[in-house]
């Protein structure tokens, strides 16, 4: 049985996402933010710059939500019983920083065909118009890939400023999460975000993406792991899951991972960005 709701499977093919969807309690996200924490205080700038993706390669709590049932449950409905962990993103916001997203399709850069996947985002904190959650244009993923501009805006955290000119902004949908919740969004909608103005962090765990096992990688490599039922097709190296915090071995692997990726969020680019 899915764990999405009949009206939640109407939202995400009519709307191109799902949110919210209840996953932790707040304690549990706490202690997931605790966690990240400890990695930034442990080894000051592994989470930044490319260093944010990846990270539940080195820890086994974060491993834990990418794995978690729920969301896998609900996953499933979306894209079938054969699923693949494609890599994981931290978008962190914090106070007094110029970060923003600005409006783009993620199937424009990440090179996963065909569009059989979803991504996760899931609220560390809680995520709110104050605070520059994610916003949608409602009902873009039925239209194709559009023309994105290259911008390498300041503080933008796309790796290219990829950016979707005329969004209708004031018709775009907040995404709000309570701390625990999550949304799901298809490779063609058109999202971003505002700046954080509170005086707290933002943080979203994004697991970006889970494919189905048809899936290929076009503009590189990526491994995965197996998430849930079989991989029949074997288009991807798989890796191991952490067993513990932070050990050399993982860290040199999501160092190896994150440079794969860069390659990918670059390829056909002029310049490099910051990120
Ligand atoms: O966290 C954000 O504000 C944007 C995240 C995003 O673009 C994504 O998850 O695809």
């Amino acid at each position: 049985m899915s764990y999405l709701s009949s009206n939640q499977l109407k939202q995400y093919e009519n709307e191109g996402f799902v949110s919210p969807i209840n996953i932790f309690s707040k304690e549990k996200a706490k202690e997931i933010r605790d966690e990240i924490e400890l990695i930034e205080k442990k080894i000051p700038g592994e989470l930044e710059k490319s260093g944010r993706y990846n990270a539940h390669l080195i820890s086994p709590l974060l491993d834990e939500v990418t794995h978690n049932t729920k969301i896998l449950d609900s996953v499933q409905s979306l894209i079938g019983e054969n699923i693949l962990v494609c890599g994981t993103t931290l978008f962190i916001k914090n106070p007094n920083e110029r970060g923003f997203v600005s409006y783009h399709q993620d199937a424009k850069y990440i090179g996963l065909e065909p569009h059989n996947w979803v991504t996760a985002w899931v609220a560390i904190t809680d995520s709110n118009e104050t605070n520059g959650c994610m916003r949608m244009w409602s009902g873009s993923h039925k239209d194709n890939l559009k023309k994105h501009d290259e911008k390498f805006n300041e503080g933008n955290l796309l790796t290219r400023g990829q950016t979707v000119k005329n969004v209708p902004k004031e018709k775009t949908t907040p995404l709000i999460l309570k701390a625990g919740q999550m949304s799901l969004h298809h490779p063609l909608v058109v999202h971003g975000s505002d700046l954080n103005r509170s005086n707290d962090r933002r943080i979203g765990f994004v697991i970006q993406s889970y494919i189905g096992t048809n899936v290929k990688q076009i503009l590189g490599k990526n491994s995965v792991q197996l998430a849930r039922g079989i991989d029949e097709f074997n288009y991807h190296e798989k890796i191991e899951r952490p067993i513990s915090f932070i050990n050399e071995n993982d860290l040199k692997l999501k160092k190896e991972e994150n440079d794969n990726l860069q390659e990918i969020f670059y390829k056909g680019s002029s310049k490099k960005g910051s990120y």
